[in-house]
């Protein structure tokens, strides 16, 4: 029977995130570490993550906690800055690369004002952030010797909790980001999440890839991430769940169409755009009326 790029796939490491405890990561680390939160109109979250997070700096498990406002009207800025985060307003970094085209560059300028050797971006809008999406992404990174990359999975129950339909979330990454993983670049297939937006990576590493400026920006950070470091430089944490906010089909479907053109974009650049053979699409029969009668 022919196997599966799935199953052909090398993989790669995959952590749950009790393997680093707090402890652990203050007692190995010698990085610096920020975390970046990008946020917009996130004042009623951004609050208590921050104060988690400090928590965490009082552990020594992190150094800095950046937020990267995009001139939130809501009052995230004085939010995060009472809690004790540093704030900076996206438009004040790089401003010579004009206006900020949404949250991927949002997140490469805020490279610019980062000296930590290793950054982790989580998202400001998360209701409910506990530790662990720090120490476990931030473990990965400080504890595990050859990860540069390190990306959150986690189940996305679409129900309420008790509820059917566990882990029935995260519908663009099932349908659009791993199938094109699994087909395209099945060195990758292992990947849970492909678009989870809760990463670390050494600032380095972050440095050396173009970010893509809209819902491109994960799937495009791992494809070039992988393509400059091997698999072996990456790793995926187990989050455990995370509840956050669905968006309609409709929302959806223009993150899908992103996710495909940024795909399509470096097969296309690594000159695999000619030939379907390559695409690894399944074999088609000829039109019937070409068949010439025996
Ligand atoms: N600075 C900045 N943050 C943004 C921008 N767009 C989204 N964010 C933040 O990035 C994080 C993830 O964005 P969100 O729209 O919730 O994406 P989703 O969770 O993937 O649907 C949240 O903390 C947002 O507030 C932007 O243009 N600039
Ligand atoms: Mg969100």
């Amino acid at each position: 029977m022919a196997r599966t790029p799935l199953e052909r796939s090398p993989q790669g490491r995959t952590f749950h995130h009790s393997r680093f405890s707090a402890e652990q990561i203050a007692a190995e680390r010698d990085l610096g570490v920020t975390v970046c939160l990008p946020a917009r109109e996130c004042a009623t979250t951004i609050g208590p993550i921050v104060e988690t997070l400090l928590g965490l700096r009082e552990q020594e498990v992190l150094d800095e906690v950046l937020v990267v406002d995009s001139n939130s009207r809501d009052g995230t800025a004085e939010r995060a800055r009472r809690a004790g985060a540093t704030v900076r307003q996206e438009t004040e970094l790089l401003p010579e690369h004009g206006p900020v085209i949404g949250k991927g560059d949002a997140m490469w300028r805020a490279l610019s004002v980062i000296d930590s050797e290793v950054v982790c971006f989580l998202d400001a809008d998360n209701e409910d952030l506990r530790p662990h999406f720090a120490t476990g992404l931030i473990g990965a990174l400080c504890c595990e010797p050859g990860v540069c990359f390190a990306k959150a999975f986690y189940r996305r129950p679409l129900t309420p909790p008790g509820g059917e339909g566990g882990d029935a979330g995260g519908r663009v990454n099932r349908l659009m980001a791993r199938p094109a993983l699994a087909l395209l670049y099945p060195e990758l297939a292992w990947i849970r999440q492909p678009l989870a937006g809760e990463v670390a990576a050494r600032l380095q590493t972050l440095e050396e890839v173009p970010f893509a400026t809209g819902y491109g920006v994960e799937i495009a950070m791992l494809l070039d991430v992988c393509r400059s470091h091997g698999v072996e430089g990456i790793a995926q944490v187990d989050l455990d769940e995370h509840r956050h906010r669905h968006q309609t089909l409709s929302e959806l479907e223009p993150m899908a169409a992103t996710v495909l053109a940024t795909i399509a974009r470096r097969l296309r650049d690594e000159g695999r755009l000619q030939s379907s053979e390559e695409l690894g699409a399944p074999l088609e029969r000829p039109p019937l009326a070409s068949l010439t009668v025996a």
